[in-house]
Formats: C-alpha cells, structure tokens, sequence
C-alpha cells in the first residue's frame, strides 16, 4: 500500500460532515492542508471544485492523485489507511458492527438531529415551526436511546476502542448538548459525551462555535 500523505481537505470547519474527516485527521495525527469552501466561503460551483467533487458539497478529501467526497466514504478510507491500529477494524464481523453505526448514523441518526438543528438553529426565530421542531425532537430522541442502549454495554459504539462510526454519530453530540432543547437523560450517551471530550481530536475540531451559523439558511 503506497502511503502518499499528501493530504488535502475542502469544506469549511463549521460543517458537520466536514469535521467528521477533520477529527479522522485528528485523530490520526496526520498532516494535512485544510482549504475552507462551502457556506460564506463560497466555491462549490467553481468548476474547479466541481471537477473535484461534482456533488458540489463538502467535505472532499484529497491524498496524492486520489479524490473521493462524502463524508463516510472519507471516513472508511482515513481509517483503513491510516488508521489500521485504531479507527479500523480488519475483521469483518467487528467492521460489520462499525458500519451499521455509520450507516445508520447517515440514514437515520443524521437526518433527524440535523433536522432540529436547522428547524432550530439555523431558522430565524419568526420562521420556526414549533410543531416540524417538535417531530425533529422525536426522532432524535428515538434514535439518541438506540445509541443509549448500545453504549450501556461498551464504552464506544463498536466496543471498548474508539472507531469510525464513533466519529461519524459522535459530531453531534455538542450540538445537540448545547442547543436549547429537552434532553431526557441518557446516561450512556452522556458518558460517552464525557469520553470524547478527553480527547484532543474531539474539543478541537466538534466543540467549536457554530455561531456562524445561526439563524443562516443561505446554505
Ligand atoms: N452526504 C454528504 C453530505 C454533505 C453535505 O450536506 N455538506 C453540506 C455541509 S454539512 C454542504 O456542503 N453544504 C453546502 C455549504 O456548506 O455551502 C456527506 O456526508 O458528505
């Protein structure tokens, strides 16, 4: 396996997805150099980043002459590179267990808290709809006690060690621990709320300011 590191990341720090692959890069302690586009930064319609990432979103991640966009996929392939003692699982019933968190986090876990997190957030106060937020809450709720009963068991998602869908589900826990909002105690998701807090990777890139984006539904 050639290891290029010659590591670039496209998106802004403010984005959600895009700090999924800046804590991976984090985490990993790799080398890399970070282009803000995306939101005020503009850039995703230039030509040139479409021809990087014809999704026109961010994150995209670059290593040498390899381009590849979408959050997880960016995950997956940190983590497998990089990442073999650590984010990555080589066998695949443990890579199982870690895929089913990322993907559900995409398919379900994502989609409902940033759901609030734009009904509530990014909507400005006279725009909001109490009842649209309220089911947003709901879903979350319900998803946030599948991860509560999971990690009464194990203290990350797929065991006793940090991995990549801890990365993919974890990007929402200081939004969602810091936007005004019930939270019905979950001991199992605030203990692991307290165990990615310990580490560097986590309070830098996650626990950042996102009053940016408050009240913005430009993008
Ligand atoms: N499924 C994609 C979603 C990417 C996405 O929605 N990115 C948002 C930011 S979180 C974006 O590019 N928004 C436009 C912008 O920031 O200007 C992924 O996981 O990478």
């Amino acid at each position: 396996m050639s290891l290029s590191r010659n590591l670039t990341l496209w998106g802004r720090a403010s984005s959600a997805n895009v700090q999924k692959t800046l804590w991976a890069l984090e985490e990993l302690g790799l080398p890399y150099e970070h282009r803000q586009v995306g939101g005020s930064y503009g850039g995703l319609d230039d030509p040139a980043y479409r021809a990087l990432n014809p999704n026109g979103l961010v994150p995209t991640l670059q290593d040498g002459d390899l381009t590849v966009w979408e959050s997880h996929a960016t995950l997956r392939y940190l983590a497998a590179t990089y990442g073999q003692e650590t984010l990555w699982r080589d066998d695949p019933r443990q890579r199982a267990i870690v895929d089913q968190w990322a993907d559900w986090t995409a398919t379900t876990f994502q989609p409902a808290w940033i759901s609030v997190f734009w009904l509530l957030v990014r909507t400005p106060p006279e725009q909001r709809d109490a009842k649209a937020i309220a089911a947003a809450h709901a879903r979350t709720v319900a998803a946030l006690r599948l991860l509560d009963a999971n990690l009464a068991e194990r203290d990350f998602l797929a065991g006793d060690a940090l991995s990549y869908a801890d990365i993919a589900a974890g990007v929402a826990l200081y939004r969602w621990f810091t936007m005004e909002i019930d939270r019905p105690a979950m001991p199992g998701v605030e203990n692991w709320y307290l165990r990615l807090q310990q580490r560097e990777a986590f309070r830098k890139v996650v626990m950042v300011s996102y009053a940016e984006l408050v009240g913005k539904l430009a993008f």
